[in-house]
């Protein structure tokens, strides 16, 4: 239940929240949140679960369900462990994967944050199975993250969306590569607003871009500072598709925060954070996948032409970047 029904509700929580939880896990861990999501060639879901152990420290791991709600199979061990030995940019952790498939390559592209000495960067991985990855290593450096990669090359060019943070802000930016290694022509895509908006200060990408007719739809997250903590919440831009970095709508508001207890309360309170989404056979249906306070796995359900209507009637394209 919303706070104020004269919002419009754009997503719907799912009634069986939290969906996934440590007490799901076959072994032990401490939270499971921020999943990276894909629909497998089966129909089914894959979630790749920011896994957090007792030490702290991050890995990733797979879970498969046949409805994408229930019925949920965890691999037995960590999918995807940290490897500092061959990737010291990995010594404290791998967190917040956003997958792409990518029809070129036939595989699915793996952003990650990899955190160790240095701070948090951005790494890339490839894989077809999600059994084995093969690892790109670090493609943005420290302090960076919200990284994930476009489905396909943009002019020729392989395109990444990332978030680096200055003194300035933290705002979102996308650059360009010819072989997924080497990254420049890099551009403003979105900034922090300042002062006592929502999204003042610091913002990242959510989920990887949604594709439509009308332009990369992109859900972002605004994040607030009080005196009692940030607030994590999701806000709605529209992108042009041949130029990304362009963007043609943003709306004013948030469209989606932390309203109930799982989201309210846990390591960390009030969060809401969706690093992937499903898209239903009806080509409108958006299931968003989402942590909540940083300790368990929500879902929350909407539409993609709603979201579209809804920019198209609260959203003003930004004025130049920079
Ligand atoms: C961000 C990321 C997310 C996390 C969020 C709230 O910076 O580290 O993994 O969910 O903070 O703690």
């Amino acid at each position: 239940m919303g706070r104020n029904q004269l919002y419009e509700t754009l997503f719907h929580r799912h009634p069986r929240n939290p969906i996934l939880t440590a007490a799901d896990w076959p072994y032990p861990v401490n939270s499971v949140f921020n999943p990276g999501v894909t629909l497998l060639p089966d129909g089914s879901t894959l979630l790749l679960c920011r896994v957090e152990d007792r030490r702290g420290h991050s890995h990733l791991s797979v879970a498969r369900s046949p409805n994408g709600v229930d019925g949920w199979q965890i691999d037995p061990q960590p999918t995807l462990m940290p490897d500092p030995e061959n990737y010291p940019e990995e010594l404290w952790g791998i967190e917040d994967p956003r997958i792409t498939y990518i029809p070129e390559l036939d595989q699915y592209a793996i952003a990650y944050t990899a955190y160790s000495r240095g701070g948090p960067g951005v790494a890339l991985a490839l894989t077809s199975d999600f059994k084995n990855f093969q690892r790109l290593g670090m493609v943005m450096p420290p302090e960076d993250k919200d990284s994930a990669l476009l489905p396909k090359r943009i002019g020729g060019h392989w395109a990444l969306i990332h978030r680096p943070s200055s003194s300035l802000g933290a705002h979102m930016w996308i650059s360009y590569s010819p072989d997924l290694r080497h990254w420049g022509s890099h551009k403003l895509m979105l900034r922090a607003r300042r002062g006592g908006w929502w999204d003042a200060n610091k913002i990242g990408l959510g989920p990887p871009p949604i594709e439509t007719e009308r332009g990369w739809l992109v859900i972002y997250h605004g994040v607030r500072q009080t005196a009692s903590g940030s607030i994590y919440r999701l806000g709605l831009a529209l992108f042009d598709i041949e130029t990304p970095e362009q963007c043609l709508l943003r709306g004013d508001t948030w469209i989606f925060g932390p309203e109930e207890t799982y989201e309210r309360f846990g390591d960390v309170n009030n969060v809401v954070f969706p690093c992937g989404y499903t898209i239903g056979p009806d080509g409108d249906t958006i299931n968003l996948y989402y942590g909540a306070a940083d300790t368990c796995i929500a879902l929350a359900t909407g539409s993609i032409q709603r979201l579209l209507n809804w920019l198209d009637k609260h959203g003003h394209p930004e004025p130049e970047n920079w």
